[in-house]
């Protein structure tokens, strides 16, 4: 590291020593060489950094011209979202904010190479989070946004969502738009923004991946769009679990006896319920029931 490097040089020698993929070291070293001190004491370094990059470029070409493809594939686990939009729309911001992944971030364009995977845990909810490189790139993954089991499209304003559109037309999953960087609007411009998503009936809301605006919200757009409940179960005397079990919506409470333990449905007694689902708290309810988001359920057996 040379003496007086900034925040963004180490940001990105630290996603150069990671990167897997030679497209992901070429960004990283375009990025280092960037930000790097440009002073006496620097040559050196600069010279040697320009040297590596001139030497991966030549590899990639050559790669290229051999057919061989460094593009990284993304293992689906569990519940799958996908960051969709142009680039520099904030979409690796964002995926900074929901998980823990640390994705390299520039003011340039396309610097997202290969797909970023991050796992957002929200209420007992697990979720993967996927990050793609940028519409309008060469290692846009189509495959990706056709398969997710949903996609938030991140746009800096409306224009780009009209742009986005006709690659999410074969989508499986649903989508959620969010438009980001709100921080940087004035008054009069968000409400100009508001009234338009009012009248074009665009259910979009409103982000900033920089100050965290909107991003609670979005969390529990994300819950509500994945169709689930979260049960928590309970033992008599006890307080509820920490964390829920999470099934598809419209489960029973037959299903969640048998998603703690195969065959423990049959030997309860009693069911008592206390939540949304329930008229008054710890009803006696059925096998049957059917059970609703953050209800508590509490087996009795002998
Ligand atoms: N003011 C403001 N700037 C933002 C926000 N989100 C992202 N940015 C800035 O916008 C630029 C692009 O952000 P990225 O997250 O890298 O964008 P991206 O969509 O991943 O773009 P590529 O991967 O490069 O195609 C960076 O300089 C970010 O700091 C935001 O909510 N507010
Ligand atoms: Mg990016």
């Amino acid at each position: 590291m040379p003496i007086n490097a900034g925040y963004e040089y180490v940001a990105a020698e630290k996603k150069y020593l990671q990167a897997q993929t030679l497209e992901e070291k070429i960004t990283c070293l375009e990025e280092m060489i960037r930000s790097a001190p440009k002073h006496k004491g620097s040559e050196n370094l600069l010279s040697e950094l320009k040297t590596r990059l001139k030497k991966f470029r030549e590899k990639q070409e050559k790669n290229k011209k051999t057919g061989k493809t460094t593009k990284k594939g993304v293992k689906k686990e569990g519940y799958q979202i996908a960051l969709v939009g142009l680039t520099k729309s904030g979409k690796s911001s964002l995926l900074s904010k929901l998980t823990n992944a640390k994705p390299l971030i520039t003011p340039h364009p396309f610097t997202t190479k290969s797909p970023e995977i991050g796992t957002l845990y929200y209420e007992g909810v697990k979720v993967q989070v996927v990050d793609l490189p940028s519409i309008g790139s060469e290692y846009f993954d189509q495959g990706v946004v056709n398969t997710a089991d949903l996609l938030i499209l991140v746009v800096g304003n409306l224009e780009e969502l009209e742009k986005i559109k006709p690659y999410v037309s074969r989508a499986a999953g649903k989508n959620i738009t969010a438009v980001n960087k709100v921080d940087t609007l004035n008054p009069e411009q968000r409400r100009k923004l508001e009234a338009t998503l009012r009248s074009k009936k665009i259910h979009g809301i409103l982000i900033s991946s920089v100050t965290g605006e909107g991003i609670q919200e979005l969390k529990e757009k994300i819950i509500s769009a994945m169709n689930i409940v979260r049960v928590y179960t309970k033992e008599p005397g006890k307080p509820h679990s920490p964390l829920p079990i999470v099934l598809p919506v419209n489960s029973t409470v037959k299903e969640v006896a048998e998603n703690i333990r195969k065959g423990f449905s049959s030997t309860i007694k009693e069911t008592r319920l206390t939540g949304p689902s329930s008229k008054f708290p710890n009803q006696k309810v059925g096998l049957s029931h059917i059970l609703k988001d953050r209800d508590i359920v509490e087996f009795h057996t002998n």
